[in-house]
């Protein structure tokens, strides 16, 4: 959209923020002389309706266009890994010596010698994507991207409901009595939904959370749960339904496998019981209970819940509420965890069956929690694909990551825009262009909405879209199947067929999104559940063949013993993830690393306000500045995750304590239930 006489220099155009995030932003870019002078936000976008969060406001107006910040050219290694000494190649010399590793270790050792890792640095369709067909066509290990972030939530509720990325249409709200939010943070991870979705949807709104955030102070009824007692909480509200006749007898009858097998434990988990389990008064328990229970209500189980060590039996136990309630497929009622946008949009809303094994059998798949023994091990790994994430910041056991990415015999490239401390071990750095500069198409997991990625300007520097990189990979490994070169158009083309009948891409980019449908879904109308039964499994075959209990239990984590507290890390809201984490605004609006801890733990150990303590456990020790509320429990301790190790005063972050225990299902991290000493400095 040019503007007048300006015509040629000034052009605003409309794009959509890529992050893991739940919002989708719509964004507009100001472009004068080919060069981006603003990024904002939409004030027409439904998420957004005017600004970008903090964050993005910051880091796409600072260091995502600031030239000094951004990964221009190939590097090669010239330094001991680790040191950022790297000297500046052709894409040419890169990416033959890249090929001529790989093609070497294929003969040496086999393909599957070689691990590729990636996340959602970006979530766009093509450059989140694609090259995968390239690792899936050489036969290299993925290590399962979700077993970091969301896998132990995704296999309980396929368990349970045969599907986890089929929620509700966050649309349906208007017919919504409550909204109850489970181990989510939207305040932080979701600002927008926060804002608009929640606060103006004038549903009653219940949080349940060991941290009394800022979703918490807004909502109608806070339940301040210890961590990890959530199946407890659960089963005692299933216990005020079952006790006071709130239960929907015939949507049990029809739908649900299983109530018989849990209504005896139900019946022995007064709230009473409940607040001993969990410390959430009983008497909130029991309101909590009658508001859900009335409905109809939306559950928001958040992707924090399930980050602990009996995140999947968390997960069963929660989802029992709806089931038994027949809070499901009608308007204003449903159950979310994630929502598979462009899944949901192509099949009209019907579900599909999650794929727990999703990279296809043929791929062999490592859990992320393996990662730091199998980087040690020189018989397992030979090279190390990095792209699209950050694991010294982002995985758990830091200092042995570091130990094994220093190993001289493994090959390493990091694809990237920026010098990430991950990128630092690497033997060649390939420059990653940024969202503002390729096309592509966005689908956040919330919104149900399809947004354009519109390039706005050139690639920085010699900076390529992921998705070129692996193009001309291939070409230099000397591969010719035809889908490792198709191209943007004809991936989006394909996909906006699938997901936007009758939108063109021209279309989209005029609009700036498009809903999956015009009316909004009512996911599970029909009440037929992609389980062996067709029903909602409380009690799962599949789950007794796989070894766990036949049905959700209600128990809780053991208490820390020893003076332990447990470390609860989650998202930050002046970071996405890493990313931003070397943005100097940003920097500045997080300031030092602190820690939050209850008054009476505190007082304990002599610790005030302003105090630097040390946070130690069987990983290492990290010192950081108290700060003293009752924002957390008794017990637990708060800080966030994914700072750039290499600006702190220590070049570690929290992940530096993050043992890789797995949770109960999934082979996930249980970040959320790390223990540690805490003490005075
Ligand atoms: N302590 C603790 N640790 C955690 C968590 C926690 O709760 N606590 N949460 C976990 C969770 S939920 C997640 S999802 C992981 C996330 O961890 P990661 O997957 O490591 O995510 P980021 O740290 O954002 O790293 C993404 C990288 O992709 C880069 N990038 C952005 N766009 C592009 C692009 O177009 N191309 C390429 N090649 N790169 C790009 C960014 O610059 C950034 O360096 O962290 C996990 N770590
Ligand atoms: N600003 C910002 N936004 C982000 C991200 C970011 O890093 N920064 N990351 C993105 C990504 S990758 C993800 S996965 C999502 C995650 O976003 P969310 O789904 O909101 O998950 P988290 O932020 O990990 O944690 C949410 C809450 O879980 C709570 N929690 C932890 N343990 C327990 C427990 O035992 N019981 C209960 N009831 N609650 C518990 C934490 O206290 C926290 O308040 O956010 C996305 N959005
Ligand atoms: S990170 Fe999320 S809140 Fe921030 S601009 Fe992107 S979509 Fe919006
Ligand atoms: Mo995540």
């Amino acid at each position: 959209m040019a503007s007048g006489s300006e015509s040629e220099l000034k052009q605003v155009i409309k794009t959509t923020c890529p992050r893991d995030c739940y919002d989708g932003c719509g964004i507009a870019v100001t472009v004068r002389d080919s060069a981006i002078s603003l990024v904002t936000g939409s004030p027409d976008h439904p998420s957004n309706r005017g600004p970008l969060c903090g964050k993005c406001s910051a880091a796409y107006n600072g260091v995502w266009r600031d030239e000094s910040a951004r990964l221009l050219t190939p590097l090669r290694r010239v330094g001991p890994k680790g040191s950022g000494d790297f000297t500046p190649v052709s894409w040419d010399e890169a990416l033959g010596e890249v090929a001529g590793r790989l093609q070497g270790i294929v003969e040496s050792h086999g393909p599957e010698h070689i691990y590729h890792t990636h996340y959602t640095g970006t979530c766009s369709l093509i450059a989140g994507g694609f090259p995968g067909r390239f690792f899936d066509h050489l036969g290299a290990t993925e290590i399962d991207p979700d077993t970091v972030c969301n896998k132990a939530g995704h296999v309980a509720w396929n368990y349970v409901f045969g599907d986890s990325v089929n929620g509700f249409d966050p649309r349906t709200v208007k017919d919504s009595a409550c909204i109850m939010v489970w181990g989510a943070n939207p305040s932080a991870s979701a600002p927008h939904v926060d804002k608009h979705w929640l606060r103006d949807s004038g549903a009653r709104v219940i949080v349940i959370d060991p941290i009394r955030h800022e979703t918490a102070d807004n909502a109608d009824l806070y339940l301040q749960v210890r961590p990890g007692a959530d199946a407890a909480l659960a089963f005692s509200m299933a216990h005020v339904m079952q006790r006071d006749g709130l239960l929907d007898m015939d949507y049990i009858r029809d739908h649900v496998l299983g109530y018989d097998d849990v209504a005896s434990a139900i019946a022995a988990c007064t709230p009473e019981w409940g607040e001993e389990q969990t410390g959430v008064d009983a008497a909130l328990i029991e309101e909590a209970a009658r508001l859900y229970a009335a409905g109809p209500s939306l559950l928001w189980l958040g992707q924090g819940l399930q980050r602990q060590p009996q995140g999947g039996n968390i997960f069963r136990a929660c989802a029992m509420l709806p089931a038994l309630t027949g809070n499901m497929g009608k308007p204003g009622a449903g159950a979310y965890y994630l929502n598979d946008t462009y899944g949901i949009a192509a099949r009209r809303g019907k579900a599909q069956e999650y794929d727990a094994n999703d990279a296809g059998d043929a791929t062999p798949i490592v859990s992320q929690m393996d990662v730091p023994d199998i980087l040690a091990d020189s018989d397992a790994i030979r090279a190390y694909m990095v792209w699209n994430c950050n694991p010294v910041a982002s995985n758990p056991a830091q200092e042995k990551t570091r130990r094994g990415l220093s190993r001289d015999d493994l090959f390493t490239v990091v694809v990237d825009c920026f010098m990430t401390d991950t990128a630092e071990y690497a033997d060649i750095v390939l420059p990653a262009a940024s969202f503002l500069e390729f096309d592509d198409l966005c689908a956040n997991y919330f919104q149900l909405m399809i947004g354009p990625q519109v390039k706005c300007v050139e690639p920085m520097g010699e900076s390529l879209p992921n998705q070129e990189i692996f193009r001309r990979l291939a070409r230099a490994m000397g591969f010719d199947a035809p889908e490792l070169f198709e191209s943007d158009q004809s991936m989006i083309d394909a996909q906006l067929n699938e997901s936007c009948a009758g939108m063109t891409w021209a279309d989209l980019k005029e609009v700036g999104w498009a809903y999956a449908s015009e009316e909004p879904f009512i996911l599970w109308r029909d009440g037929v559940f992609p389980t062996p039964s067709g029903r909602i499994e409380i009690a799962s075959a599949r789950a007794r063949d796989n070894g766990l209990p036949y049905t959700p239990l209600p128990d809780i984590d053991t208490a820390p013993k020893g003076g332990t507290l447990r470390l609860i890390s989650p998202s930050d809201k002046h970071l996405m993830n890493s990313s931003y984490g070397n943005d100097a605004r940003v920097q500045g609006m997080m300031g030092p690393v602190h820690v939050t801890i209850h008054p009476a733990d505190a007082h304990e150990r002599q610790i005030s306000d302003g105090d630097d303590v040390v946070l130690s456990n069987s990983a290492g020790e990290l010192i950081m500045i108290a700060r003293v509320s009752d924002k957390t429990p008794r017990g637990a301790l708060l800080t966030h995750k994914s700072r750039w190790p290499r600006f702190e005063s220590q070049k570690a972050n929290v992940n530096l304590l993050h043992i890789p225990r797995k949770t109960d299902m999934g082979e996930s991290t249980s970040v959320h239930g790390t223990e540690v000493i805490l003490g005075k400095a």
